[in-house]
């Protein structure tokens, strides 16, 4: 065997573990363990029978993710998982894979190349790697058509989602559900099965139906995962994958499976969902906050303000099961608040997401108020109040005096200064950004915005807390919008800048969507408001540089009472559902602008409305690393993942810089600051650095990492 891989017998049944945690991942020394296990089975005349099973929480949860880049940068793989599977089908004794945890990808593989499989009930099941740009690389799409049928296998291959034990008994992946040890349940079904035939995978060809009936199937997948799986191209691959196990022998849907995998490995895509997948799991970790830092308890919160942050946020604790204290100032403004989230736990019950139940006590844990009674006991409270200084201030005063020592006091301010917010209580150590977005309930990212006198304690709280809210927190240092939104102000400036110019806005949005975000940035600024920004305007009018050329048309918009959706009318007007289209006055509007400020109108490219928005990210991104705003590039990438729908399949503005190549992106900023002045468009250093260097973001990240750790 292999220190990964243990073999033991329970009288007649051999019993091969994995043990290679966190989730016995399939890295070098597992299969050929299970192999070896396979072989010690098959040469001993005792043994009948075969169970495999994962030690620690989990069956194997996949292949080594962190192996293939080593594949990508020209590594032989070091066996062929196929081969190992090959061994198990093979084997003369039946093989009862025993499933718990999360059978995922490689994992299911190897599971559905056993002869029967059972689990326990709160097992799931799925090849996820289409969420990783790939698809199954070890037969996965050409066994589970032969398990679940095709229509399951299409849909479990294409989009990625497990399903649950009894979803996988039913489809017939799983042959038994096993109450109470998982082992001992296994091993039972196994003396079962001894002596009665051991059924090929590969040879079970019933329920591949014709393909006629399969045509279907893939047409209105390929339709489903052009529409929800925009731009991305695994998803088509593995449809492709599974029609090939419907039309050709097992082998040769092996070799097409294969072939395919080939092509999506080596993908940008597939690169940059890995980036992600690692990135979502680097930004938890603080260089300078040790992991056995002390955290503070969070059993009660509160929340101040009940409008459509303070109430997202507060449904947060709630699904967290973690009561919270939601308080107004006035009557009206709670019940309004109240009953924004009984509606959206409404629709959540509606969609099925969860039960009337599950509603009701997740509404229990909410106690509305106009008072702060009881926040001397909250373990936190969280300020979600109008974007001003002033109130702010006065908010954290008056909870200073009446917070328990201990109490975490969270400001879910999206641009203003954590410092100043402090500096209005005794106790700054405790004072922490904790900047959600919106809707709050919905959107994964939670900034959390560290100030001078943030405590460890109270960062590292914190980063847990936004994990148990399921929220993937990304700390920022302070400064003006911190990571995201001191980025997105660039993106927004040059949007209006290319309308100014002469770009229609629906063809800077539908630029920007093609590119693959949900939606443009004049579309988002109708949805959140334009009136938002243009009160942030107003609040920072005095910190403006003379000179430095600002956009125009959203203040405009706004002083004519467009503000967007919420008044039919903004960049675009708006039918009754909702649906938008251009507004001729607008375009009107735009010219009069253009005219009144001597901007020179022109035809303006896609290829100038990708690059002017993004480089603008890029660009302020690279002087938020050098300010340690950010820890990280990837930091910044998992910020406009989780925040601002910029696509996965891209890996992040930083990583998508990368795969452009920054000696592309400094030569098109050099020419922006040419044409647009250096106080909008100077390099920043860093990007300069690493361009001229012919290094990228994510070799910065590893270069410091390293250093970090020698
Ligand atoms: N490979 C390498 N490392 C992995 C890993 C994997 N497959 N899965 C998790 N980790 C690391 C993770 O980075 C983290 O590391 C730690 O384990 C705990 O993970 C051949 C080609 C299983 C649901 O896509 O979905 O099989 O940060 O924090 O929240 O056809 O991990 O501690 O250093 O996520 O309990 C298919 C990916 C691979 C599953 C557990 N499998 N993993 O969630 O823990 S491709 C996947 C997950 C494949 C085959 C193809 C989740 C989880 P660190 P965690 P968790």
């Amino acid at each position: 065997m292999s220190e990964l891989v243990n073999y033991t017998k329970q009288g007649e049944i051999g019993v091969i573990t994995i043990e290679n945690p966190p989730v016995n991942a399939l890295s070098p020394g597992v299969p050929e363990g299970i192999a070896a296990g396979i072989e010690a089975a098959a040469n001993d005349s005792e043994v009948k029978a075969v169970v495999l099973i994962g030690g620690g929480r989990t069956f194997i949860a996949g292949a080594d993710i962190k192996e293939f880049g080593k594949v990508t940068s020209g590594e032989k793989p070091r066996f062929s998982l196929n081969s190992v599977l090959e061994r198990i089908e093979n084997s003369s004794k039946p093989v009862v894979a025993a499933i718990h945890g999360t059978a995922f990808g490689g994992g299911l593989e190897t599971a559905m190349a056993a002869h029967y499989r059972v689990a326990v009930l709160s097992a799931q099941v799925g090849q996820p790697e289409v969420k990783l740009g790939i698809i199954p690389g070890a037969g996965g799409t050409q066994r589970l058509p032969r398990l679940a049928g095709v229509a399951k296998a299409v849909e479990m291959c294409a989009f990625g989602e497990p399903i649950d034990a009894k979803t996988a008994l039913s489809a017939g992946i799983l042959d038994k559900i096993v109450d109470g040890d998982l082992l001992a349940g296994a091993v039972e079904f196994a003396k079962n099965v001894i002596g009665k035939p051991a059924p090929k995978t590969r040879d079970r060809n019933e329920k591949l139906q014709d393909a006629a009936a399969n045509t279907a199937i893939f047409a209105l997948a390929r339709e489903q995962a052009r529409k929800t799986r925009r731009g991305q191209m695994a998803p088509l691959a593995a449809i492709d994958a599974v029609e090939a196990a419907a039309k050709l022998p097992f082998a040769e849907g092996l070799n097409r499976e294969a072939e395919i995998f080939r092509v999506c490995l080596f993908s940008t895509q597939s690169k940059a969902l890995i980036h992600a997948f690692f990135g979502e799991r680097a930004v938890a970790k603080i260089p300078d906050i040790p992991k056995e830092t002390k955290t503070y308890e969070i059993q009660r919160a509160a929340v101040i303000g009940a409008g459509t942050m303070g109430g997202g946020i507060a449904m947060n604790y709630a699904n967290a099961g973690i009561p919270v204290i939601v308080k107004e100032t006035a009557q009206d403004a709670l019940d309004r608040g109240m009953a924004t989230i009984r509606k959206n736990y409404e629709n959540s019950v509606k969609k099925g997401r969860f039960s009337q139940g599950v509603m009701d006590q997740r509404m229990a844990l909410i106690t509305p108020q106009l008072s702060y009674d009881g926040f001397e006991q909250a373990d936190i409270i969280v300020e979600a109040v109008f974007e001003g200084m002033a109130l702010k201030k006065q908010i954290f005063g008056e909870v200073d005096a009446i917070a328990k020592a201990g109490c975490v006091l969270a400001s879910n301010t999206s641009t203003l200064d954590i410092d100043e917010i402090a500096s209005a209580t005794k106790r700054p150590q405790m004072v922490i950004g904790h900047h959600f977005f919106s809707p709050a309930n919905v959107m994964r990212l939670l900034e959390i915005v560290r100030g001078k006198a943030t405590s460890k304690e109270v960062i590292q709280t914190s980063m847990q807390l936004a994990k148990k809210l399921n929220k993937i927190g990304v700390l920022a240092g302070n400064c003006r919008g911190f990571i995201g939104n001191r980025m997105i102000h660039c993106y927004g400036r040059e949007a209006q800048f290319l309308v100014e110019e002469g770009a229609a806005p629906e063809q800077v949005d539908g630029a920007i969507y093609e590119f693959g975000l949900a939606m443009g940035p004049l579309a988002m600024g109708d949805l959140a408001g334009l009136d938002v920004g243009w009160r942030i305007r107003k609040e920072f009018k005095h910190l403006e540089k003379p000179g430095v050329r600002i956009p125009h048309m959203a203040d405009r918009l706004c002083e004519i009472g467009r503000y967007g959706q919420k008044t039919g009318k903004g960049w675009y007007k708006y039918d009754a559902e909702r649906k938008s289209s251009p507004d001729p006055e607008v375009t009107a509007l735009i010219e009069q602008v253009a005219k009144e400020y001597g901007i020179e109108r022109r035809a303006i490219t896609h290829e100038e409305i990708i690059e002017r928005t993004i480089y603008a990210l890029v660009n302020e991104g690279a002087r938020i690393l050098e300010e340690g705003i950010a820890l990280r590039a990837v930091d910044i990438d998992i910020v406009y993942l989780n925040g601002y729908g910029f696509p996965a399949w891209r890996g992040g503005p930083m990583f998508y810089a990368d795969t452009i190549g920054l000696k592309h992106v400094l030569a098109k900023v050099e020419e922006f600051e040419k044409r647009h002045g250096s106080d909008l468009w100077a390099p920043a250093p860093l990007l300069r650095k690493l361009a001229e260097a012919g290094k990228t973001f994510e070799g910065w990240d590893k270069e410091r990492e390293s250093a970090a750790g020698a």
